[in-house]
C-alpha cells in the first residue's frame, strides 16, 4: 500500500487551480492509498477553525474538508502537522476533515525506514526574526488572546503579517546569497537527527527547495528529504514496496 506525504499546498481562493488539482487527486490517487500525511502549509492562512462556519471566508475550505472527510470514512489515515501560515490548525478543523494532528517533528517508520516528519521551519535557526515570531505565536497564551479577537480583526492581523513577510523575503533576495538565512540550518539539522538517534530519513517542507541531501553523521548516513510546494507541478513523497521517493505531480 502506498502512503503520501505532501507540504506547502498553500491552498487559497486566489489560486483555484491549485484547489481543484488537489481534489482531483485526493479522488483517484488517493483513495487507494494507506496513509496521507500532510506536513503543514496545508492553506495560505489560517485564522481559526470557527472560519469553516462563516459564510464569507469558510466557503472556500468546505469542499476541501468535505473531500478529506470522505477519504477518511473509506479508511484512508489522515494526518497533519502544523506550518507556519496554518498553525491555528486545531481540533475542529482535525474532526471536520477526519484527519490527526501530530506535533512537530513526529518519527513515522514505513517498513524498516524510520522517517522523521517536520515541517522545516524550525531549523531555520539564522532566520531570527521569524524564530522570534515563531516563539510569540506558538505559546497558548498568544494563542487564546488571538482567537478571541473577532474573526474580521484576525484576518487583518494575518493580512499584515503576510505583507510584513512578504518585504522581509524581498529585502534578504536581494541582500543575501542562494544558500542564505531563509535554508535550514546545517547544525540544527544534525541536533534534530542525533536526538532523534540517527532515522534514516529528515523530511521537511517549507523551503520550497525539493531535493535529496546525503548526510554523514556520526558513523551513521541520513538523508534530508525536502518536498516542494504546489504551483505549477508538487513534489511530493510515495513509500510503498520500493521505498520512499520524491513524485512528481503535473497541477495542469
Ligand atoms: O510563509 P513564508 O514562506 O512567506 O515566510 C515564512 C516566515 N513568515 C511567516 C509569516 C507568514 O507568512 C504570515 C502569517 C501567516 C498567518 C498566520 C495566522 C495569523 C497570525 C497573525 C499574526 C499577527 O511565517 C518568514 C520567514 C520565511 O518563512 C522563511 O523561513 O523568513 O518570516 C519572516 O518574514 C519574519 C517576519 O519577521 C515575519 C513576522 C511577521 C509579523 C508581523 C506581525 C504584524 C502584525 C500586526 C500587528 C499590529
Ligand atoms: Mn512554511
Amino acid at each position: 500500500m502506498t502512503t503520501w506525504i505532501i507540504s506547502d499546498l498553500h491552498l487559497c481562493a486566489q489560486r483555484p487551480a491549485v484547489t481543484q488539482a488537489f481534489l482531483h487527486w485526493l479522488r483517484t490517487e488517493v483513495t487507494t492509498a494507506e496513509a496521507l500525511y500532510i506536513l503543514g502549509d496545508f492553506v495560505e492562512v489560517w485564522v481559526g477553525d470557527d472560519i469553516l462556519a462563516d459564510p464569507q471566508h469558510g466557503a472556500e475550505f468546505v469542499p476541501i474538508v468535505q473531500a478529506l472527510r470522505a477519504l477518511s470514512d473509506q479508511g484512508v489515515k489522515l494526518y497533519f502537522m502544523h506550518g507556519n501560515r496554518d498553525f491555528l490548525i486545531g481540533q475542529g478543523f482535525a474532526q471536520a476533515s477526519g484527519l490527526q494532528l501530530l506535533p512537530d517533528p513526529t518519527l513515522l517508520t514505513l517498513g524498516e525506514t524510520r522517517i522523521l516528519l517536520s515541517h522545516g521551519d524550525a531549523l531555520c535557526t539564522d532566520d531570527v526574526a521569524y524564530q522570534q515570531f515563531r516563539s510569540q505565536v506558538r505559546t497558548p497564551q498568544w494563542q487564546q488572546a488571538f482567537l478571541a479577537q473577532p474573526l474580521a480583526a484576525r484576518l487583518a492581523f494575518a493580512e499584515q503579517a503576510r505583507q510584513q513577510s512578504t518585504q522581509n523575503k524581498a529585502m534578504h533576495a536581494q541582500t543575501t546569497q542562494p544558500m542564505d538565512i531563509m535554508d535550514v540550518n546545517a547544525a540544527a539539522v544534525l541536533a534534530l537527527l542525533r536526538q532523534y538517534d540517527y532515522p534514516d530519513v529528515l523530511l521537511h517542507g517549507h523551503t520550497h527547495r525539493p531535493g535529496r541531501h546525503r548526510l554523514e553523521i556520526d558513523g551513521h548516513v541520513c538523508e534530508r528529504m525536502v518536498l516542494g510546494d504546489w504551483h505549477d507541478q508538487a513534489v511530493c513523497a510515495r513509500w510503498d514496496q520500493h521505498g520512499l521517493q520524491l513524485s512528481l505531480l503535473s497541477l495542469t
